[in-house]
């Protein structure tokens, strides 16, 4: 039988993905969104590389051609009295939580958009929180954090927990974290407040610490132009290999940041989809918060803009690598080894990248040319300011 399945930022690159593949196998699914996203494109002159219908057309165009329906809430998780009355009426099993502002350099773009990002992120949260302790505390809640919340430390990510020994006593806590920007600390607040409501309030969650998710198609956004994600290449929305592979399309040297040794955890798209299926198939205890490392492969980014260069030149385009200066404060050559297990042993086959994969994104992408504007690949967000001869600098980023 199909579970009742809550998809929160369902018009987002990932939530409207999720929200197509559960509908799709058998699931009554509601998608909640406030359209921030497209908000913040105008704010910011950017827009997604394909055309995106508004979410009432996609969900239509969903109906035509699958004869599912997918309903559709339009409101503010920052809302409680929203929150509240969609949790009560639809009384989901499973919450996805998609429904943040998910962009590092958006978050340091100045005092108000970190201030903006960790409120909306963390109150919009914390909302969820409340809604299903009052209104429906059986609901399994799937978070999506990120990777990044752990940071680069010297030492072995683990999934989730570290156990401590000191002073001949040991303990088991959340992992430690140094998140790199506004946005990657706005999911650690959301990690610390559901453990809370897991231990006191004996709530059910995951939580997905997701790596960077590069692709454009799944299996659902396949079955109609009007289905396709929203997808982008901009130096706020997008993300390393995506960008990488637009800007091989139109002869863009690839921006490496720096000397390019920044590690990550990455996976593909139809992954993300896989792993957020087997967290709502296998869902968490009773007063248990898991933590799942979301993720399939670790690549640096020199590593990623080598293999789109390779991949570009098999098509016969000429694709150069520049090394631009850093505009983020991380470091550029570190130790990095995360355990990201948990979800093999639910059942996870990973799709690794592949030159056919990359040929395959390349292609698609270079039949969109006309829409790319590279005016967008750099704006100059700065992790924080240039230090001024005789003035103390102070934290924060600034756009020049
Ligand atoms: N980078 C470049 N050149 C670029 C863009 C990025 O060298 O043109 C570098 C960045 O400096 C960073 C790495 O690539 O070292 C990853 O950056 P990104 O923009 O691809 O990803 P990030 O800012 O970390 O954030 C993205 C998503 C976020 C998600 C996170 C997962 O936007 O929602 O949480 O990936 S993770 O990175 O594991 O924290």
């Amino acid at each position: 039988m199909g579970q009742r399945i809550l998809v929160l930022g369902g018009d987002g690159y990932l939530g409207w993905p999720t929200a197509m593949a559960f509908s799709r196998s058998g699931h009554r699914v509601a998608v909640v969104d406030n359209f921030a996203k497209r908000q913040w494109e105008l704010e910011l002159g950017v827009r997604p590389l394909f055309h995106i219908p508004t979410l009432h057309e996609r969900v239509r165009a969903w109906r035509e051609v699958t004869e599912n329906d997918i309903e559709l809430f339009v409101g503010d998780l920052t809302d409680y009295a929203f929150v509240e009355s969609i949790i009560d009426g639809f009384r989901p099993d499973t919450v996805v939580h998609y429904g943040e502002q998910p962009s590092a350099p958006y978050s340091m773009i100045d005092v108000h958009h970190a201030t903006y990002t960790q409120s909306n992120n963390v109150v919009g949260n914390l909302n969820v929180l409340f809604a299903i302790r009052d209104r429906s505390p059986e609901t399994h809640l799937v978070k999506l954090g990120t990777m990044g919340e752990y940071g680069t430390p010297d030492i072995d990510i683990e999934e989730g927990y570290l156990s401590v020994n000191h002073k001949g006593r040991s303990h088991t806590f959340l992992y430690p974290k140094t998140p790199g920007s506004m946005y990657h600390l706005s999911k650690v607040h959301d990690s610390h407040n559901i453990h809370f409501a897991t231990r006191i309030w004996g709530l059910r969650a995951t939580d997905l610490n997701q790596g960077v998710v590069y692709g454009l198609e799944t299996d659902e956004s396949a079955l109609d132009p009007r289905l396709v994600t929203s997808f982008h290449y901009d130096e706020v929305f997008g993300t390393a290999l995506n960008r990488f592979c637009v800007q091989a399309a139109i002869g863009y040297p690839l921006s490496v940041y720096g000397k390019g040794g920044q590690t990550r955890g990455y996976l593909n798209i139809r992954d993300t989809i896989q792993c957020v299926a087997l967290a709502a198939a296998n869902p968490a205890d009773g007063g248990e918060l898991r933590v799942f490392n979301q993720f399939t492969e670790q690549f640096s980014v020199i590593e990623l803009a080598e293999r789109v260069k390779a991949a570009g030149e098999h098509l016969g385009w000429k694709v150069s690598i520049a090394h631009t200066d850093n505009p983020r404060k991380e470091l550029e050559e570190h130790y990095y080894n995360a355990q990201h297990s948990k979800l093999i042993e639910l059942g996870l086959e990973p799709r690794l990248l592949s030159e056919e994969l990359i040929d395959t994104m390349l292609t698609r992408i270079a039949r969109q040319r006309d829409r790319i504007d590279p005016a967008t690949f750099v704006q100059n967000v700065r992790w924080a300011p240039e230090p001024r001869a005789g003035i103390g600098t102070s934290a924060g980023a600034q756009r020049r």
